[in-house]
């Protein structure tokens, strides 16, 4: 079932024969190849994992070509580039993705059947690269995807970590952690750059010298590291432009342990080996707090002045000017976290390149741009000024001098406003004196975005009130977007089918607007019902990877209602667990004969990690597994209710789920939740919501129309007025006589755990239920029940399901990448031209 529109005409596909032949039996002999001298295993008899391993390494050297000829050709263009800088990329497996993208995965599939492997059970044996949390990694990975399908001059730069995010496994119906080694098969895709490598330095002092009566400051480090370049290429689609993702991977450099060896102290030396080397070893596993640790800045600074250095070496090869650097690099901020990027470019450009404080301002403002995910205060990275101070006492020096300039301007605008002075500071005063990193960002980019219309809009009257009075111009609105590649193409084969016979090609990956001018199939009973098949098949391969996983058998002609996301109270997925709750209790006081009238056969499925530090949220999980047990065990539900809880929630894992849920929910609570991507690829897999006004929600509302979509709840002006009401009151009064009949069944110990759910009720009983919960209960309940009742008319629920999926065009990446390089980095594409065969021929 793998669309083949395009394949007989396809560019890429005619292009690469001038390269590596992509004959059948080329592909089979170049795997073959690849098991005896990359693998060194015997061609006659090898495993799946060395069949993939060997299909990998022969898909990567077609990437190789065209990664080699991109570069290449934007070096002789003499382009503008796009540096994304990111601490996570979730990019999720490569095998299929670059087959499609370089649209050879029918060959692929042709030449490994012919040799008795199916391709299917080969992309099985990837491991997903995870090292990412959440929405911003994976959006970071479908930025690159569309930068390299849009023919942008861009360049990724992030971390190596050696442990991507922990593997969840759920003992006993806690979340256990497992680390998660990603790279002890290897890693086929990555290029390992041995001639690429950066001194890093940390600690030491600083000292100030007069030459030619100009003051220099020399800061001399006092332990020396290298970041090595790690290369994974991005391949676009339907283009031969791929792109390269740059990871850093921390080292011991020689000068590092030079005193010890002189003294002769070998296991010191070693050791202070070893020190260096665990910079990128672990990804800090927090998805909406900071770590305020100095391991945590060590990495982003690693990250920050390893790709700094590196922009400065190519751009050098080219030009001495540095007034021209804004126009041939924009520099682009995923979160503070790389947020010292701009102190360090700073630092080069005064200290080492010899440039005037307001010439070198000139160089970065006009080419930093930062993205803000989060209006939620814990997650607000600030650091201490005194482990600033002793890590990187020159940037915590340059940090002083710009909020000095910064605030000088300030109080000649506004005379004597200490509160404005205080809010923009990039200082936060106090017993611990911190360093604000979102005001640096504001401060030192010309551009701010959030990354939905609201949460764009609440930085202007909220979080960034004070800076937007000052420059209104600065801040902007790129709502998220998610690749159609990866989450229709690869993730929904059957649907990917459907969408080239309904369009008569499949120019929709590439377009997704025009999805819109087939909305009259909506009506179509063929249509329908070939869209009802395909839904169910993917229904089939999630009820085998729940059996497999969890032991459950579920219902397939239950309804799939699938909250997937990492597990945080304002996310609420205690709201839907306590829903499920009242559900089951509904159902159990219903008379037997009247419950399949009454109650459509549900299978509710959440999944998602939770930080292992936060208690409420692994909480969370405990009840759901909880609830599980009992519901799913109780002979008079049956089937009618299952709820699952999905181990290890993942971006390979996703590709199963989403593709096969029918109801999804993101029902944050309005104002909480920036923009949420999941709730895209859900829509676009024809997938109906239940949500809040909250984040892309509401533009998923405008395009899709509230009518195909379940929205309840509090609109985000009334959130804090519901708050105040329950401070006030008796939470029995607040919660509601269902609510409350809920809550005391939990502390009755129906489900067990008492202790810990207790606790977890405390969180919203104890008159501060912060994520008015107990106030959108009801109306929730309600939307639940309008699900219900459509479920029950098949052809208007499908009918709903091809609308949201036809009218989710918005929502592609490639949308919000254009308006990035259109509105922020001033960028235009640069596409490679087909290499003609004298030039290429081998
Ligand atoms: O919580 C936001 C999520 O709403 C958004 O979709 C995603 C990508 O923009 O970023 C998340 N934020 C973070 O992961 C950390 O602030």
């Amino acid at each position: 079932n793998t669309p083949v529109a395009s394949q007989s005409t396809s560019k890429i596909w005619k292009l690469m024969e001038k390269y590596l032949p992509n004959s059948k039996e080329a592909i089979q002999s170049s795997v073959v190849n690849h098991v005896e001298y990359t693998l060194a295993k015997t061609r006659f008899d090898f495993t799946l994992l060395h069949c993939y391993q060997a299909v990998s390494h022969s898909v990567r050297d077609r990437l190789i070509e065209a990664f080699n000829d991109t570069y290449q050709y934007f070096n002789n263009k003499d382009v503008k580039y796009v540096y994304y800088l990111s601490l996570e990329y979730l990019i999720g497996r490569c095998l299929q993705n670059a087959l499609v993208n370089l649209e050879l995965e029918g060959q692929y599939k042709e030449a490994m059947l012919d040799m008795g492997y199916n391709l299917e059970s080969v992309y099985e044996q990837e491991v997903d690269p995870a090292l990412g949390n959440g929405g911003l990694g994976r959006l970071a990975a479908c930025f690159l995807d569309s930068m390299a399908t849009l023919n942008y001059p861009a360049w990724g730069y992030g971390l190596r970590y050696s442990y991507g995010i922990f593997r969840q496994q759920i003992k006993d119906g806690y979340q256990v952690e497992v680390p998660d080694y990603w790279l002890d098969r290897g890693n086929p895709w990555e290029i390992e750059r041995l001639d690429v490598n950066y001194q890093i330095k940390f600690y030491g002092s600083i000292t100030k010298k007069v030459e030619d009566g100009k003051e220099r400051t020399i800061w001399e480090g006092s332990e020396i590291i290298v970041a090595r370049a790690y290369d994974n290429p991005i391949p676009g689609y339907n283009t031969f432009n791929t792109i390269n993702l740059r990871l850093w991977r921390s080292l011991p450099s020689s000068e590092f342990d030079f005193k010890s060896f002189n003294q002769g102290d070998y296991f010191k030396a070693l050791e202070s080996r070893q020190r260096a080397e665990f910079i990128t070893s672990v990804l800090y596993p927090n998805d909406s707090t900071y770590a305020g640790k100095e391991l945590r800045l060590k990495q982003q600074y690693l990250l920050v002045s390893a790709t700094i250095q590196d922009a400065i070496r190519r751009f050098k090869k080219k030009r001495k000017e540095w007034k021209e650097w804004p126009k041939y690099n924009a520099l682009q901020l995923n979160d503070t976290h790389p947020a010292l990027a701009i102190v360090e470019l700073m630092r080069i450009l005064t200290d080492i390149e010899g440039l005037e404080y307001e010439e070198a301002w000139e160089v970065v403002y006009n080419s930093f741009a930062y993205t803000n995910h989060t209006i939620l205060p814990e997650a607000l990275e600030k650091w201490g000024v005194e482990l600033l101070g002793n890590l990187l006492p020159r940037h915590l020096e340059i940090i002083y001098n710009i909020n000095h300039i910064f605030l000088e301007k300030i109080s000649r605008k506004y005379p004597n406003d200490w509160r404005k002075l205080s809010t923009l500071s990039l200082v936060e005063e106090g017993t611990h004196k911190t360093i604000r990193m979102a005001n640096l960002s504001i401060v030192g980019s010309h551009a701010v975005n959030g990354v939905a219309a609201l949460h764009s809009q609440l930085l202007t009257t909220n979080l960034f009130k004070d800076f937007y009075e000052l420059r209104p111009a600065k801040f902007q609105n790129k709502t998220n977007g998610v690749t159609p590649r990866r989450w229709i193409r690869c993730a929904n084969p059957g649907l990917s089918a459907l969408l080239n016979d309904v369009v008569g090609s499949d120019d929709w990956i590439l377009d997704m607007d025009i999805l819109k001018n087939f909305q009259k199939i909506a009506d179509d009973p063929a249509i329908q019902n070939r869209w009802m098949q395909v839904k169910r098949q993917n229904k089939e391969k999630l009820y085998w990877w729940v059996k497999e996983r969890c032991g459950v058998d579920l219902n397939i002609d239950s309804l799939f209602d699938i909250q997937v996301k990492r597990i945080h109270e304002y996310k609420r997925q205690l709201m839907n667990i306590l829903y499920v709750i009242r559900r089951y209790l509904d159902i159990k006081k219903t008379p037997a004969e009247e419950r399949r009238k009454l109650f459509v056969p549900r299978s509710i499925m959440f999944g998602g990690k939770a930080a292992p530090g936060y208690i409420t949220a692994k909480r969370i999980i405990r009840l759901v597994n909880a609830v599980s047990q009992k519901v799913n065990n109780d002979q008079e539900v049956g089937d009618l209710l299952k709820v699952v809880f999905l181990p290890n929630y993942n971006v390979s894992n996703a590709q199963v789920i989403i593709p096969a849920s029918e109801l999804s929910q993101h029902i944050s609570t309005a104002g909480l939740e920036a923009s949420g991507t999941s709730n895209m690829k859900f829509v676009m897999n024809g997938c109906l919501i239940i949500g809040t006004m909250d984040g892309a929600n509401v533009e998923i509302a405008e395009e899709v129309g509230e009518e195909n979509m379940f929205i309840f709840g509090a609109r985000v002006e009334q959130v804090e007025e519901l708050r105040n009401k329950m401070r006030n009151s008796n939470y029995r009064d607040y919660f509601g006589p269902r609510l409350t009949e809920v809550c005391d069944a939990i502390s009755s110990d129906l489900f067990g755990y008492k202790y810990d759910l207790d606790a977890l009720l405390d969180t919203i009983r104890n008159k501060n239920d912060y994520y008015i919960l107990g106030a959108d209960f009801e109306s929730y309940c309600e939307a639940q029940q309008r699900v219900d009742n459509l479920y029950r008319n098949k052809s208007e629920w499908t009918k709903k399901s091809i609308l949201n999926s036809l009218r989710s065009g918005k929502f592609s990446s490639d949308r919000t990448i254009r308006q990035y390089a259109e509105e922020i980095w001033d960028l235009e594409p640069c596409e490679i031209p087909n290499p003609s065969k004298s030039e290429k021929e081998r």
